[in-house]
């Protein structure tokens, strides 16, 4: 291609983002937005499988049959998201088993939250309710990201997560108006995921090294730390109907701000969990493996049939 009708498909693909219109993906596109739009679909996909581990895990001890349907019905969503996600980044012209392999290498990463253990059903109630929450948060302006597979994928995942939120919220409910016992483990539950569920939405936007880019090409729509304030804002009349407190002394609204102001993040700590050292990854990362040899025969038996039928 000569550099002339280059610089022509560049200018047509910044109009676009210009006008708010979508990217597709037969559209000409610079190498680091396909390149970013890689990555972050794909650790997006990882995350929503390997966020079926800690859900899953009480599967089979959910207190009743209707507690147990709900669940399963919530993990099933997740890992109908997972495949939407990958379809959407297989459109960028990757493919899926590869993005597997890079998973479970631990060449691409997965949202940290997933790192940490669901030691009671209180938390299977606060996942709903703080994880699924900030990932709504975090997702809902991107049903406008400028990739269009991307975009149209959120809106779906966005709804399902709506309902996510909610079953979460209504567990916690009911637990809290049950024995004190129970009061106690939702609060403790709380206790643990309130900070890591602040981790989700990123480092500070000082530190940041995405942000900048993905927000001139309208991949992301707001920074790190504007979403985690929202998600504060959001979540703090929710706990104080729940009866929680949230586990932060420097919590308050500040009038001025029209914000609540809340106390420092440990970034050491999500440094650690994203190098590896969580208290979980290992356990998450050797059990996908384990999930994805175990299914190669389900694979083989597939593009066996899959050929038998061209063939006939
Ligand atoms: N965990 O420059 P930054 C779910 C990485 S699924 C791990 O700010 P960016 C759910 C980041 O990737 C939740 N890594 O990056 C599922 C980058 O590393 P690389 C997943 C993180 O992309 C089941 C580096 O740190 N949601 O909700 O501009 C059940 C620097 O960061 C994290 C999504 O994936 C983290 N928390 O912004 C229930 C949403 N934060 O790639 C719930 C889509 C940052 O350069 N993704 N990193 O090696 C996004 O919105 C953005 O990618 C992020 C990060 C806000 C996460």
């Amino acid at each position: 291609m000569t550099v002339v009708a280059e610089e022509g498909l560049e200018r047509h693909f910044e109009h676009t983002i210009e006008r708010d219109q979508r990217i597709e993906p037969r559209d000409w596109m610079p190498d680091a937005y396909r390149a970013t739009m890689i990555r972050q679909i794909a650790q997006h996909a990882h995350s929503e499988i390997i966020g079926m581990q800690p859900e899953g895990d009480w599967i089979t001890r959910a207190p009743s049959l209707r507690r147990k349907a709900i669940l399963l019905a919530k993990v099933q969503d997740e890992a109908g998201h997972g495949l939407y996600l990958y379809s959407a980044t297989e459109t960028l012209g990757v493919d899926r088993a590869d993005l597997t392999t890079r998973l479970i290498e631990r060449r691409q990463k997965y949202s940290s939250i997933f790192n940490y253990p669901t030691l009671t059903y209180a938390d299977v109630g606060v996942i709903g309710w703080l994880v699924d929450g900030a990932a709504i948060c975090n997702q809902v302006p991107l049903c406008r990201s400028s990739y269009g597979p991307y975009a149209r994928a959120m809106i779906r995942i966005c709804k399902e997560e709506s309902f996510h939120q909610r079953q979460g919220y209504e567990l916690l409910m009911t637990m809290m108006r049950g024995t004190g016992a129970q009061k106690e483990m939702v609060q403790d539950a709380v206790n643990r995921w309130w900070w890591p569920s602040l981790m989700m939405f990123g480092p500070p936007d000082a530190d940041s090294p995405n942000t900048a880019r993905s927000m001139a090409w309208k991949i992301k729509r707001h920074t790190n730390d504007e979403l985690r304030q929202r998600f504060v804002d959001m979540t703090v009349p929710q706990a104080e109907a729940l009866g929680v407190t949230l586990p932060d002394p420097d919590l308050r609204w500040n009038p001025e701000r029209g914000h609540h102001d809340f106390g420092p993040i440990d970034w050491d700590e999500f440094k650690r969990v994203l190098s590896g050292d969580g208290p979980c990854n290992a356990e998450r990362v050797a059990r996908r493996r384990r999930a994805h040899e175990e299914g190669a025969w389900v694979r083989e038996a597939a593009a066996a049939h899959a050929a038998k039928r061209r063939t006939r």
